[in-house]
């Protein structure tokens, strides 16, 4: 397979300053003039991007050109030789309807709309399809009236009026230079929530959030944390929103989360459709996440975008570390902290470790589609947080502004980026760098030793990146590890350069010694390091369950306190797998139980404290991994947590829920561990434990308990399983985002055999993204022990949906396709499953996206 490499980037050699796009919108045959006014800015052919166009007529300064005037493959136009400033124009004719990789302009709904990113624009007219080239976009659109009444384009409305035969047009002009990938055009019959929102430059600006007829209501939580983002970007960043429109379209078929198209955001329905009745609070959690995130990439992506998709966590990373901040800021930190760690490590470490591992910034692709990844944006975000660790809040602050200042209106790359933290820190931050240029997860030792006579703590500390594919060797990166002595009684011993007894220790080579000097008789301090995870690494520290029992009695710091007992969880799954016949520690037990209920007044940390590390999580420490054995011994933890907790569990949950229902933090909180200890009566897995669940399930008032309860029930064989299943779909059938967590639930917790059955189910629908993972992923990706089963069963389902979802949509299907990212680390039964499906779908032909996939997972 070929790759673009970053070494290969040479500037585009024309400017184009204006263009003009004329749509008349037919499903099956639309018509898309393009004029462009076109200077030369240095040496080179005139090339455009174009693929799957019908081309009607080119002109060049208003002569049409002939055959023998320019050359066309599948992929390009190309013009040998063109004046130094020139108007060029085409008509291409191209078919929304037939595109079922949705992307470029398609259908969803019976409505247009368009996805653009990365190399989307090529599907709707030729044009130098590229983040670098940036143009002032002037959209006319026609169209008829009756079935598209509401005709959107980026940037704000001109004129528009009726045409002959009940069509109708708009225009719409963007006054902001953008690339391409931002292009954005919605056509057809929606319901807005409007509302509006001052800047605080005192500039007026119109929002709308467009969704399907008679859902109107369903936007409004969508447009309150638009309002919130605005406002957020405001005081955090000094950051306005820059026209007086800003619009949100929510579209059913969507291939990820949402797109953060100038002024006309494009959202899955997913995360912005939501009510009391059907979201949970996790819906509401990530609608108002990602509703930031895109409006944030006003600043971090639109004005300042990206020189080529090398660059790609330049927006992306900074983007997710401006939507946890966000979240932080509007919710609760440390908790927030503790789910962005649980996702990277959950998906990004996973990355990391296997076959599919690539630095942040890589030095070349083989499908821009499939940079979209864990490591670009969560290892993205890290970076960044790492970064403010590093030279601290206030220089990351003023050099944020430096780069809103110096690159707005640019396409820019990382070094750029740093060299504003550079300057407004007076450091050089070249090894920092060598992060983006490094795959892999650093693994820190951490070795501690006591002089009772000097009271001095000599804390070692040792850095290791593993070797990752092409890239056998690694260097040292600065790692900031924020680090506290504790006095064991709650507090923090003081220490010389231990302000607070805190301070972050910079581990900028292989090895590195502290000597901390404490005040003569001192007792022995405990060492609590990578606080609030501080950077992206793996802590080795050898110590025992009693040592780290005492330590995470003697943690101030919440993630600290968390992660001490994933820690201990870890370690004692472990022993489990190994020793069967041994019954889990109850010491260790007793100790989280006591943590859960003395957290219990700030219940949403007291449910993360439930629970234990996935199996996902657990996979990246053992090399060959028994995915089967792993979840019997987790299993096992969990029931004896269970056994411990259930006093508290029926108490807690004869409470009653929280009404008038709000999504908000606090109350998110008491139904957080409401549903924790709905999950720990699940894995009673008893009969009894089944009718307490079926019971808590007729009653539940929410959707996000209701759910929870089902999610419990599916693994326990009962009558009350199966009418909770079905009770479910009947109650739902008509809400398809509802209906996507009824399959998901069920293959998250069942067997391949479900999942399979599920992918049979009338309701199953390959055209629809949303949907194929809601069966796919959530078995793939969140049911380890199952997919991974030594029979293959597992292995079958998913290689027999991606084959079908890949002959339409090869973004989906590759994306799924990384789901087998582990697999070289199976225990050999699975491994060799694992493998033969991923040759047979190579063999049996695959789209190219879903072939980088594979062909670098075998490699
Ligand atoms: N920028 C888009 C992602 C586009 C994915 C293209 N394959 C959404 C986001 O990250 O905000
Ligand atoms: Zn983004």
């Amino acid at each position: 397979p070929v790759s673009v490499k970053l070494e290969n980037y040479t500037p585009y050699p024309f400017a184009i300053d204006n263009v003009s796009l004329d749509f008349s919108l037919e499903p099956e045959a639309t018509r898309v003039r393009t004029r462009m006014q076109v200077r030369r800015l240095g040496p080179g052919e005139f090339v455009l991007d174009g693929v799957g166009l019908l081309l009607n007529s080119i002109k060049l300064n208003g002569d049409e050109l002939s055959l023998e005037d320019y050359e066309r493959d599948d992929e390009t136009l190309r013009l040998r030789s063109v004046p130094d400033a020139f108007t060029f124009e085409t008509e291409v004719v191209i078919n929304p309807a037939a595109n079922t990789a949705l992307s470029g302009l398609y259908i969803s709904g019976g409505r247009f709309c368009s996805q653009c990113e990365a190399t989307g624009f090529r599907h709707i007219t030729f044009w130098p399809d590229r983040p670098d080239v940036m143009s002032r976009f002037h959209v006319r659109m026609d169209a008829d009236k009756a079935r598209y009444p509401i005709l959107l384009s980026n940037g704000t409305p001109g004129d528009s009026g009726d045409l002959p035969d009940g069509r109708h047009y708009a225009e719409w002009d963007d006054p902001h230079p953008k690339p391409s990938y931002l292009f954005a055009l919605c056509a057809g019959d929606y319901d807005v929530w409007r509302d509006s929102f001052t800047t605080m430059n005192g500039d007026h600006v119109d929002l709308g959030v467009y969704v399907d007829k008679g859902q109107a209501d369903r936007a409004q939580w969508a447009m309150e944390s638009l309002k919130a983002s605005m406002k957020w970007d405001e005081e955090r960043f000094g950051r306005a929103y820059d026209l007086g429109v800003f619009n949100i379209v929510a579209v059913r078929d969507f291939n990820f989360g949402a797109m953060e198209n100038k002024g006309l955001n494009i959202f899955n329905s997913a995360y912005v459709l939501a009510n009391p009745e059907s979201a949970t609070d996790a819906d509401f959690e990530a609608i108002e996440s990602i509703v930031g995130h895109e409006y944030f990439h006003n600043w971090t992506g639109n004005r300042i975008t990206c020189r080529d998709w090398f660059q790609l966590c330049l927006k992306e990373g900074l983007t997710v570390f401006r939507d946890q901040e966000f979240s932080s800021d509007l919710r609760s930190r440390p908790v927030q902290r503790i789910k962005d760690v649980m996702r990277l490590r959950g998906r990004q470490f996973a990355e990391d470790a296997g076959p599919l591992a690539h630095p942040v910034r890589p030095q070349s692709y083989g499908s821009i589609d499939n940079l979209y990844t864990a490591t670009v944006y969560e290892k993205g975000a890290e970076l960044i947080r790492a970064l403010t660790v590093l030279i601290g809040d206030e220089a990351f602050n003023r050099g944020m502004q430096i780069y809103f200042d110096e690159f707005d209106g640019t396409a820019s790359t990382i070094e750029d980026f740093y060299s504003c933290f550079e300057k407004a820190s007076g450091r050089d931050l070249s090894q920092f760098r060598i992060w983006y240029a490094q795959a892999g997860t650093p693994e820190v030792t951490v070795d501690e030793s006591w002089d009772e006579k000097k009271s001095t703590l000599t804390i070692k500390l040792t850095q290791k990146t593993p070797a990752t594919p092409k890239q056998s060797e690694k260097k040292p990166v600065p790692i900031p590890l924020r680090a506290a002595l504790l006095d064991g009684r709650g507090g923090h011993c003081t220490a010389d350069g231990w302000e607070n007894g805190e301070t972050v220790i910079i581990l900028d080579e292989a090895k590195k010694k502290v000597e901390v000097k404490l005040p003569e008789g001192a007792a022995r301090p405990l060492l609590s390091i990578n606080r609030e995870f501080s950077a992206p690494v793996r802590i080795k520290r050898d110590l025992g369950t009693a040592q780290l029992l005492e330590l995470a009695s003697a943690e101030t710091d919440p993630f600290n306190i968390w992660d001490n007992f994933q820690t201990l969880s870890k370690t004692e799954i472990f022993r489990l797998l190994d020793d069967p016949q041994s019954p889990p520690d109850a010491e260790l037990v007793r100790a989280i139980a006591d943590a859960v209920r003395h957290n219990e007044s700030d219940p949403a940390f007291a449910a993360l404290l439930t629970a234990l590390p996935e199996i996902g999580e657990l996979f990246q420490e053992r090399e060959p991994v028994d995915p089967t054995g792993l979840n019997e011994a987790r299993k096992r933890l969990r029931h004896a947590l269970a056994e411990t907790l259930m006093v508290d569990a029926s108490r807690i949950l004869s409470e009653p829920t929280p009404t008038p229902f709000a999504p908000n933090a606090e109350q998110a909180g008491i139904r957080a561990l409401r549903t924790a200890m709905i999950g720990l009566t699940g894995a009673l897995g008893t009969q009894d434990a089944a009718r307490q669940l079926k019971s808590l399930f007729d009653q539940a008032a929410n959707m996000t308990e209701k759910l929870a309860c089902l999610r419990s029930l599916i693994p326990i064989e009962s009558m009350e399983r199966d009418e909770a299943i079905e009770a479910f779909y009947a109650d739902w059938k008509d809400n398809p985002l509802v209906i996507d967590k009824w399959f998901a639930v069920q293959a998250g917790q069942g067997k391949a055999a479900d999942a399979e059955r599920l992918s049979q189910h009338p309701d199953f629908d390959l055209s629809n993204p949303n949907r194929v993972r809601s069966v796919a992923a959530a078995f793939a990706m969140t049911n380890l022990a199952e997919f991974h089963a030594p029979d293959g069963s597992g292995h079958k389902v998913i290689g027999d949906i991606i084959e079908e979802a890949d002959k339409r949509n090869p973004a989906l299907a590759a994306r799924l396709l990384t789901s087998f990212e582990q697999w070289k680390k199976l225990e050999p039964v699975a491994k060799a499953s694992a493998k033969a499906t991923l040759e047979r779908l190579r063999d049996g032909g695959l789209s190219k996206n879903a072939m980088d996939i594979v062909a670098r997972a075998l490699d």
